[in-house]
């Protein structure tokens, strides 16, 4: 893994709305904000607090014996449990009641209302702890998609994935460790649609997964009280230092019909993209009645053809024009 580049993710201090849409913002890569106001949360949020307030409504989890949960072999369960009672357990290292092993790890899985139709949103899931979070004005409210719960045991890492939307990750409490990478290095991450079967990044299988040396490694550590601005589809990979409770916000930073209007998480491709995928697979499917010298050659001028016609040299990625994203 020595010759994999790694880049540290800039840190800005006190970042005003006007700075992170005239400075950060445009750059459309990731970037650590430090001393922005999240509101009391970051003095209140306990465990006891959090149970008090949060209460006893049943919550979604993952509960996973291993603490690197790997989405291709699904090593952990879908278990339900009172809000209070997750906190309470995802804090404790060691647990007396448990569904698979005394040590094992838990992730909150933050769903809407109707969990297939509406995206997860802290003031209608938990009223009571939502007045304590300040969403940094950085985006129009127009804008606002979701405000997602992330609560996770000490050590539980989450596999690298991209969402299609722009957002923020507060880290209230804890410490977590983020790792990044370009969405200009979609090729070197093997990706099985939104993720990378990648799941070791610290110490990956060069044999199976040898271009992956080519990823260019961003890395940050949240503090508690910072914001990550995560870039819509930038890879991410999170790795819990401590018990954390976080805030992911989401907002649409493309015209609102670019979006699929059936996707509560933020993650289902742009309609145009999923349809030039579906197309893609037409495509290739018309290859199938040739010969493998046939199919490798065309192949390989689609791919040109597709290279010529997208590929956009990093320094010149810029903002998508929409009035929306357009700096105050
Ligand atoms: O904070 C986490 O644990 C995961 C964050 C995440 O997946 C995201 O920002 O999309």
């Amino acid at each position: 893994m020595e010759l994999q580049e790694k880049i540290s993710v800039p840190i800005f201090t006190a970042v005003e709305r006007e700075v992170f849409l005239q400075d950060v913002y445009p750059l459309r890569r990731p970037a650590v904000l430090r001393g922005v106001d999240l509101g009391p949360c970051v003095e209140r949020w306990t465990v006891e607090y959090l149970g008090n307030k949060g209460g006893d409504r049943d919550v979604k989890i993952h509960v996973s014996s291993e603490a690197q949960m790997d989405f291709l072999h699904k090593n952990f369960v879908y278990k339900t449990l009172p809000f209070n009672e997750f906190v309470k357990r995802a804090s404790e290292m060691n647990h007396t009641d448990f569904f698979l092993s005394e040590d094992e790890s838990y992730y909150l899985r933050s769903l809407g209302e109707d969990i297939r139709k509406e995206p997860a949103e802290l003031n209608k899931q938990f009223p009571a702890l939502a007045d304590d979070f300040h969403i940094p004005p950085f985006f129009e409210l127009e804008q606002f998609f979701s405000s997602v719960f992330r609560i996770s045991s000490c050590g539980l890492q989450l596999w690298t994935h991209y969402d299609v939307m722009d957002n923020l990750l507060a880290q209230v409490t804890g410490r977590k460790r983020v790792v990044l990478y370009s969405p200009q290095d979609a090729l070197h991450l093997y990706l099985s649609g939104d993720k990378s079967e990648v799941l070791d990044i610290d110490a990956p299988d060069l044999k199976r997964f040898p271009e992956f040396v080519k990823a260019r490694r961003y890395e940050c550590v949240l503090e508690p009280g910072d914001l990550l601005f995560i870039p819509a589809l930038w890879f991410h990979n999170t790795l819990a230092l401590q018990f954390g409770v976080g805030v992911n916000v989401f907002w649409r930073h493309l015209p609102a019909d670019s979006y699929d209007k059936k996707d509560p998480y933020g993650n289902k491709d742009p309609v145009a993209a999923a349809r030039a995928l579906q197309t893609l697979e037409r495509a290739l499917h018309c290859l199938d009645e040739l010969p493998a010298e046939y199919r490798d050659f065309y192949g390989r001028r689609m791919i040109q053809r597709i290279q010529k016609q997208t590929h956009c040299d990093e320094k010149n990625t810029t903002l998508p024009s929409s009035p929306l994203t357009t700096p105050a």
